[in-house]
């Protein structure tokens, strides 16, 4: 027997496995509880041949849906967790509560060509570059930050102010938009230094570590969203973002609050905990700022975002080249455009149901990336033929007239694609 086993957050695998035969994620040997914990939301382990899906399952012998709250666990041939049944994934999908009015989004973003190591340059020459392109939406993502945390002040390689930077963009005639990991903050931010009380904490009372990465510096710490105090901030933050004249937020890292750890109020229940972090982030938005989660537990953030990543990165390459395999358990989830293709058959039935679907972004280069030109155009057309976001993420100088010519393909096809699945979701 096949189990649809499907993801627990934005970059979660969701596949088919077989019972009995194939081992959980989480039980792949030398996979470290933060790994486990966020492909699971959980710390522990599933238990030998147990197989865990969220939200959803479903079993190749049997065409009915299986739903619960959270976690679904497959435990000696029974499953665990499911409170109700649907005739499909679109059924499921179409009685919960989503926010499905955002309109077909276009828009570019800096992430997958210039990385963490983007500079205001980059920014405001593709901004001047764009005038021939039909974006809606200018985002700048991850590397304009002072520290994680410290979200209204720019670094060095930024020399104007977030304000600033919106009114140009707004003055070019486009969304301005930003990225931000709203839930976490750096050991030497100013949140952190003035507030440490806002922290939550691992088991030993140490402040609770919600990611490391390199290029913010190593570890950083996870913010307490049981703490009234943080849902104030983050409201008020996100109001201030917006008023600089951001009405796109691209929320990364959302998992985090779900995140096992000691919280002031510890009967909140991990997605309760996120949840309360999107809904501050929407108050603080109102109800005209495009919000999307990324890294994001599907659950907690549904009515809360205009927009979803359903999968994992794209990335200038098509496989997981082996010299960047992750740590164990992660495989399925690192960059790479294949895995995110995966995602992007997976999670179809959630577009214009739960949310508008993000599928990450389309590059159209052919120089500077691994993709060949037949990976570049598979990648593209997938993307348009899921009706979800097109976000394009290329140095615009990069660019000739096939690159303009497969982008009008995708969003001719997109724009199908999304009236097809907007009148779908108005069936009974
Ligand atoms: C910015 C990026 C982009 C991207 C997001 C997210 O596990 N990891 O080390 C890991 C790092 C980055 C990442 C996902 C996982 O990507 O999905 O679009 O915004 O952050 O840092």
């Amino acid at each position: 027997m096949r189990m649809f086993c499907h993801g627990y957050q934005s970059w979660s695998e969701s596949r088919w496995r077989v019972a009995g035969v194939d081992e959980d994620p989480s039980r792949t040997p030398g996979a470290i509880p933060a790994m486990i914990d966020a492909h699971s939301g959980l710390p522990a382990p599933a238990a030998p041949g147990e197989l865990r899906s969220h939200l959803v399952t479903m079993f190749d012998d049997d065409p009915t849906v299986h739903a619960g709250q959270g976690l679904l666990r497959l435990v000696d041939g029974e499953l665990l967790g499911a409170t109700a049944t649907f005739d499909s994934l679109e059924q499921w999908a179409r009685r919960q509560p989503g926010r499905t009015g955002a309109p077909f989004q276009v828009g570019w973003c800096s992430w997958y060509q210039f990385f963490d190591h983007v500079t205001e340059d980059d920014i405001r020459r593709n901004l001047a570059l764009a005038d021939t392109w039909p974006f809606d939406v200018f985002q700048i993502d991850d590397g304009f930050q002072r520290a994680i945390g410290d979200w209204l002040d720019t670094n060095e390689k930024f020399p104007s102010t977030l304000e600033r930077l919106a009114a140009d963009i707004d003055g070019a005639g486009r969304r301005p938009g930003l990225w931000l990991a709203p839930f976490l903050v750096a050991p030497d931010s100013e949140v952190a230094l003035r507030h440490p009380q806002w922290i939550a904490r691992d088991e030993r009372g140490e402040p609770l570590v919600g990611m490391v990465n390199q290029h913010w510096g190593g570890a950083v710490h996870v913010l307490d969203t049981t703490e009234p105090e943080v849902l104030e901030h983050l409201q008020q933050l996100v109001g201030t973002l917006v008023a600089a004249g951001f009405t796109y937020l691209k929320l990364d890292f959302t998992y985090a609050p779900g995140l096992a750890g000691r919280y002031t109020d510890s009967e909140v229940s991990p997605a309760d905990r996120v949840h309360a972090g999107y809904a501050a982030i929407r108050r603080g938005a109102g109800d005209d700022t495009f919000l999307l989660g990324c890294g994001a537990p599907l659950g907690s953030a549904i009515g809360l975002v205009d927009g979803m990543r359903i999968g994992p990165d794209v990335a200038p390459w098509w496989e997981v080249p082996p010299g960047r395999r992750g740590p164990p358990g992660y495989e399925g989830t690192m960059p790479a455009t294949a895995n995110a293709l995966r995602a992007v058959q997976a999670r179809q039935f959630m577009h214009r149901r739960l949310w508008l679907n993000d599928p990450d972004c389309v590059m159209l280069r052919t120089t500077d990336t691994e993709l060949s030109v037949d990976e570049v155009r598979r990648w593209a057309l997938a993307v348009g033929d899921s009706g979800g976001m097109v976000m394009v993420s290329d140095d615009l100088a990069n660019l000739g007239p096939d690159a303009y010519a497969l982008l009008d393909d995708v969003l001719a096809r997109g724009r199908e694609a999304d009236r097809r699945a907007a009148s779908l979701t108005s069936l009974p």
